[in-house]
């Protein structure tokens, strides 16, 4: 492979530089982690499955004018992105009680909420993500009141693209997590979503059997992780609804 010049690693993806300015190159990794990178293990075809899938989410929110930072895939593992500075937040949007929300308060996973929630952790592994609150978020300077605004606003149209979506072909969005960066337009700062939209980032319930779909089963030990993330994308049209997932330059004819 050409020799890259490595931006960033993090547990699940790579970014490289990109080939013009303003542009990064984003590769996934087949690593699995969970609960803090105590848990970890490599997952045959992961990387493939959430690169495809990423695209297909992200080019489907281009589409409706939800900017996010996918230009375009460029193989089986890595996409261009415009290159953006992270707000150190994850925002996450629930529609349905289960993981930290239902340890937290008590709330018995699979019940509904009564409307979609955001919320925000503030991105810092040796803390472990904490949940914060919008004072803290403006209190320290993470992001505008503004920015805030911006955010729960984009939250919540990728909550509803993403939920038609998946009712669509019979799975139920119980929540997800998005990361949101800036870009600087001439003198005006903008808001776009950005790292990635997966199985790995979101809780994907199949609504006949209640099957998860998700990074859920690696972190509970449900089963076959790659398997669940074929199932996602065969249905959502990603993968042929027979096919096998590549990892490496297969002939086809
Ligand atoms: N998430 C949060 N941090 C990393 C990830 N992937 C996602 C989970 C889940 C949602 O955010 O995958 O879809 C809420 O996670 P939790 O653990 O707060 O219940
Ligand atoms: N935070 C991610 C998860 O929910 C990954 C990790 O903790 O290592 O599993």
């Amino acid at each position: 492979m050409a020799r890259r010049t490595k931006v960033y690693e993090g547990k699940a993806k790579v970014l490289y530089e990109g080939p013009e300015p303003g542009t990064l190159v984003q590769y996934f990794k087949d690593d699995a982690t969970a609960f803090n990178a105590e848990k970890r293990a490599v997952i045959d075809g992961k990387g493939v499955l959430n690169n495809r899938l990423s695209e297909f989410f992200m080019s489907g929110l281009n589409a409706i004018g939800v900017p996010t930072h996918f230009i375009r895939r460029i193989n089986m593992r890595e996409q261009l992105i415009r290159a953006v500075e992270i707000i150190p937040l994850e925002v996450v949007v629930r529609n349905v009680a289960a993981g930290s929300l239902s340890k937290r308060l008590g709330i018995e996973e699979g019940t509904a909420l009564p409307r979609p929630i955001v919320e925000f952790y503030y991105k810092d592994d040796a803390l472990g993500d904490p949940l914060v609150s919008e004072e803290h978020v403006i209190a320290f300077g993470w992001a505008s009141q503004q920015d805030l605004d911006d955010m729960v606003q984009l939250a919540l149209r990728v909550n509803d693209f993403l939920s038609g979506v998946m009712l669509g072909v019979g799975i139920k969005l119980v929540d997800f997590k998005i990361e949101i960066g800036r870009i600087w337009e001439n003198d005006f700062q903008r808001l776009i979503i950005a790292d990635e939209i997966s199985p790995d980032s979101c809780r994907l319930w199949d609504m006949r059997t209640g099957e998860k779909l998700d990074k859920d089963v690696f972190r509970r030990d449900l089963g076959n992780l790659a398997d669940a993330y074929t199932e996602v994308a065969k249905r959502l049209g990603v993968l042929p609804s027979n096919g096998k997932v590549m990892t490496r330059p297969t002939l086809i004819n």
